[in-house]
């Protein structure tokens, strides 16, 4: 009595909703989640550096490419995972609803495994768009939630490994769809990787600069901003276009030897080129030549121990980029500059004029613009 409308036996009689088309779906699905998973646990690792793990500054653009991958398996995985829960929704009607203790839980763990997919889903693109709606801190929510998505990942691979050995290969039966008119599975395939191919194309060109001008899509696109470099945050947004036109701006180095320079000193200074990419978490990333002074040699000048840690701070007060730490692997690294130029050009007031960091296969929130302080630890 109680099963009615789609409770009642036999309302889904579409031959897609079946366990091969399931696995099939699941395999890309997972795969995806796995690249977001392992990028996403990089990028906090290289983010919050513990202090057991010495990380590599080579390759200069690996930040790039598994950050670029984070996003965009991200971007990939939103038409598998609407895929994957139209070919699994009719068993949402499943009758009992619950058979046992065991089978309620199962059920449940399921309720999570979508619930925290929407949700990684939704705050990462909210968040590469660069609307911050919510009340809580992104970073670490999606961070946190993702091991919430990955438990109950593996646990539902685990609780439904007999169908997904049962349907890995290729069975014998006919292709479904066809008997009944619908649509068969190699064309619910077809589509889903057609549009696969269409969300990334429209957005990997934040990233792919060759591929920039066929995402229209792209939040950010390298070559669009001034001095052709994207900008996340404004002198003016972040409130420091007194300070910085301030005449009397100084870099001050605080170490064994204080030290103090004007912008004129430190263009006296040695100055070398190294061609970087600034690469945000949010995806995007573009490469540009960089012109300064070695951060190893301001710190010989003050006389610093060769594996000191560096503290680096903003003129911008009360933002999580206020202040920033360097271990060896960077400070020590050839390539790492206090920036003063880019592209030929002076550094324009966005890019953190006078003065920036810019490292080797580092996160763009700890490549700190409008430097003005460094303590050596
Ligand atoms: N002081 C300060 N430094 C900062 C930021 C900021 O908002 N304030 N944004 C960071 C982020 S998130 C990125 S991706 C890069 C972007 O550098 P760009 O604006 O020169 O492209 O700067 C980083 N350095
Ligand atoms: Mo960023």
């Amino acid at each position: 009595m109680l099963r009615k409308g789609p409770l009642r036996e036999g309302t889904f009689r579409t031959a897609l909703h079946d366990p091969r088309t399931a696995v099939v779906v699941g395999r890309l699905l997972g795969a995806a989640f796995a690249v977001c998973f392992l990028t996403g646990v990089l990028s906090h690792l290289m983010q919050n550096q513990p202090g057991w793990l010495a990380l590599p500054s080579r390759p200069v653009w690996g930040y790039q490419v598994t950050q670029g991958l984070h996003v965009a398996a991200g971007i990939a995985a939103i038409p598998l995972l609407l895929a994957k829960l139209w070919v699994v929704y009719p068993r949402l009607y499943v009758w009992p609803p619950a058979r046992s203790v065991r089978h309620a839980l199962e059920r449940l763990s399921i309720a999570v495994l979508v619930a925290t997919a929407l949700f990684e889903l939704a705050t990462g693109m909210i968040n590469i768009v660069q609307w911050y709606p919510w009340a809580f801190p992104f970073v670490p929510v999606h961070y946190w939630v993702g091991w919430v998505l990955t438990g109950a990942l593996v646990l539902h691979i685990g609780v439904q490994l007999p169908v997904i050995t049962e349907h890995w290969a290729r069975g014998p039966e006919a292709e479904p769809g066809a008997a009944d008119g619908g649509p068969s599975r190699r064309g619910l395939l077809a589509a889903l990787g057609a549009s696969v191919g269409v969300v990334t194309l429209a957005t990997v060109g934040q990233s792919v600069s060759p591929l920039a001008k066929a995402s229209p899509l792209a939040p950010r696109r390298p070559g669009v901003g001034p001095q052709r470099l994207p900008v996340n945050r404004t002198a003016s947004q972040a409130g420091v276009l007194q300070p910085i036109r301030d005449p009397e701006w100084r870099l001050t180095i605080a170490g064994p030897i204080e030290l103090s320079f004007t912008r004129a000193e430190l263009l006296a200074m040695p100055q070398h080129s190294v061609r970087l990419p600034i690469a945000c978490v949010e995806g995007w990333s573009a490469s540009a030549r960089w012109t300064g002074v070695r951060i190893r040699d301001l710190m010989d000048r003050a006389g610093a121990p060769e594996d000191a840690t560096l503290r680096v701070f903003s003129l911008e007060q009360f933002s999580p980029y206020s202040v920033m730490e360097m271990r060896r692997e960077y400070t020590r690294d050839a390539l790492t500059l206090l920036a003063l130029g880019i592209n030929g050009e002076p550094l324009a007031e966005d890019h953190g004029y006078p003065a920036r960091i810019i490292a080797p296969n580092r996160p763009g929130v700890l490549q700190t613009k409008w430097v003005a302080r460094m303590e050596v630890l």
